[in-house]
């Protein structure tokens, strides 16, 4: 980490510090949303959204894919990355470039250099879709941060403390938003509020979120 963080709230415009290891790039990915866009309907084409099922057997609101050398999938067995798609038994959609490009740029302007994340998570929101708070504690390097870039609607997203009991806070993420979670953040509890109504021009009645994150 650099010496970001020791630093006042306004390092650089734009770039704001919540928390120690909590960064926000207020409108990061703005420029780059179309082109973001066009990448997220290949991958949506390989692989497409789907619900996942909780080792507890309930269905997640959320649908879900992936790209990169790992994705993510749970069922009756648990939660885990695997290496392969379980619905078509192919590999993932690879990684985009612009998508490690934006990712490791990101993480570079919140203090984390040489970042190479192995997976990429597209979370899907559909008005009423939520995801309830939770740790993310699968990926074998919790030294390096997740990046997360919110494009759509606005979401309220929560976040607590290390412990499921902590008191929770609420910020608003809007359309090109990108947080980077890191050192002391990394295991955070988290979640998302149910997702609101409204349209979005380019979106239409979505958010989408692209979650990177080093998990092999
Ligand atoms: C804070 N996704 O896929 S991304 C997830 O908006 C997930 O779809 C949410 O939580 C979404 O697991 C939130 C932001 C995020 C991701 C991981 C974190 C915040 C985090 C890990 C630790 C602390
Ligand atoms: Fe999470």
């Amino acid at each position: 980490m650099s010496d970001l963080f020791s630093d006042a709230n306004h390092a650089q415009p734009g770039v704001e510090i919540l928390d120690s290891g909590v960064v926000l790039l207020h409108g990061f990915a703005l420029q780059q949303s179309e082109a973001l866009k066009r990448e997220i309907n290949k991958i949506d084409q390989q692989s497409p959204y789907r619900q996942l099922t909780t080792p507890g057997g309930l269905k997640m609101s959320v649908t879900t894919t992936s790209c990169g050398d790992l994705g993510w999938h749970s069922d009756e067995y648990g939660y885990r990355y695997v290496r392969r798609d379980p619905i078509s038994d192919l590999p993932w959609p690879k990684m985009p470039d612009s998508f490690l490009q934006l990712a490791s740029c990101a993480a570079a302007k919140a203090g984390f250099d040489h970042y190479k994340p192995d997976a990429c998570l597209i979370n899907r929101y559909m008005p009423g879709n939520k995801m309830s708070l939770h740790q993310d504690k699968n990926e074998l390097d919790f030294s390096a941060p997740i990046v997360s870039v919110s494009l759509g609607l606005p979401a309220v997203f929560m976040f607590g403390g290390l412990r499921r009991s902590d008191p929770v806070s609420k910020l608003l993420l809007h359309h090109g938003d990108v947080l980077v979670w890191g050192g002391p953040a990394r295991l955070r509890f988290h979640g998302v509020m149910s997702l609101g109504q409204g349209h979005d021009p380019a979106w239409g009645s979505q958010r989408i979120n692209l979650t990177f994150r080093k998990a092999g």
